[in-house]
């Protein structure tokens, strides 16, 4: 049975440090309507789209650092968020979005010079039960605490303003974005192979440099995952961030770097038979800070199904089968007949590089 699904990445061009709500909140209205023309039935935003990418800033003033966090809480009610969820809900659209969580219980245990204020997060929001249904946040955060003493260097502070998530990698099922699928004491259903890839579509959220890390990936895998919604920032020109080992201009480096996105998006797709989603905020930020575009949609086979032309504010769309999935997950990747998982004990129990000894 096809389990078709329309699917809409929401580029954003550039959000400035002088940018208000209102006129930011103007463009993701103008993308969701753009989106719901092509009959989109899930848009995916980008990473903390609601603001510029506040974490290239050393922000010292605690009041003007709080207005780039909003309440996870608050996010359907709020003058700052809720007119998106409420036209989500008015055009039967799913959304997905990234955003600043303000959280100061995040702060506890976080490392000297930090001055954490929750977590980079995003939500997935149900039109059809007008609810939240679940939320993610980020993980692997990049970067450094302080400033890098280079003052011409972009910075990366997301370990001074944020903790690292604490929520895992929970895979959860979209309620009803599909038609005709399985339901829990459904007819017909006996057991639990009887169910794979028949009931309402599963999704896994990442942000960002979540994206590079093949452990998360695999975590959603393991779950069955057929989705993967990704929204980014990712800096065009970085060197103090990512090495000067090889020099390159800043057109060379972007190029690199956009990649690098697309390899991770791809290759992680293909190795967990899953689609993929990622919406980037593109362009020169705050005037002098490039971000790269190259928003896509990839296949279970790794194939770009659909990508940005431009770094600007653009729906990238593609309908797609779920049931396109199952090929790898029943063939190449079929987890349960080919996965080893007594020889990948170093996976969970180190964290950096342990080299072999040293030959004589
Ligand atoms: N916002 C990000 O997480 N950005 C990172 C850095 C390394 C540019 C990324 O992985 O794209």
């Amino acid at each position: 049975m096809p389990r078709t699904l329309k699917l809409a990445a929401a580029q954003m061009g550039p959000v400035h440090l002088t940018s208000t709500r209102t006129e930011t909140m103007d463009r993701l209205l103008t993308l969701l309507r753009q989106a719901s023309t092509l009959g989109a039935q899930l848009v995916l935003f980008p990473e903390t789209a609601l603001t510029t990418f506040f974490p290239r800033h050393l922000i010292t003033s605690p009041d003007e650092l709080s207005n780039y966090f909003d309440s996870a809480s608050t996010l359907l009610t709020s003058p700052n968020t809720a007119p998106l969820f409420n036209l989500a809900k008015e055009l039967n659209i799913d959304i997905s979005i990234g955003f600043a969580e303000w959280d100061e219980s995040a702060a506890a245990g976080s490392v000297a010079g930090a001055n954490v204020k929750g977590y980079n997060t995003s939500v997935y929001y149900s039109a059809r039960k007008g609810e939240i249904v679940a939320k993610y946040r980020k993980v692997h955060l990049p970067g450094t605490v302080e400033p890098f003493s280079n003052p011409d260097a972009v910075n990366q502070l997301e370990k001074r303003y944020f903790a690292p998530g604490n929520l895992g990698f929970q895979a959860f099922r979209a309620p009803d974005l599909v038609k005709s699928v399985l339901k829990k004491g459904g007819h017909g259903v006996e057991a639990k192979e009887d169910v794979k890839g028949k009931g309402d579509p599963i999704l896994g959220m990442m942000i960002c440099n979540d994206r590079r890390w093949v452990e998360g990936w695999r975590c959603y895998g393991l779950q069955g995952v057929e989705l993967v919604l990704c929204g980014y920032n990712t800096a065009g020109f970085a060197p103090d961030l990512w090495g000067t080992r090889k020099p390159m201009t800043p057109e060379e480096a972007e190029t690199d770097a956009v990649f690098h996105h697309k390899l991770c998006m791809q290759g992680n797709s293909y190795m967990n038979s899953c689609f993929s989603v990622s919406a980037a905020k593109a362009g020169m930020e705050d005037g002098k800070y490039d971000l790269i575009g190259g928003s896509c949609i990839t296949s279970p086979e790794g194939h770009v199904l659909a990508e940005a032309k431009t770094k600007g504010d653009e729906i990238v769309f593609a309908e797609i089968d779920l049931e396109d999935c199952r090929q790898g997950m029943e063939k190449t990747f079929d987890f349960g007949r080919h996965r080893r998982i007594e020889q990948y004990g170093l996976i969970t129990t180190q964290t950096g590089v342990v080299e072999p000894e040293l030959l004589g």
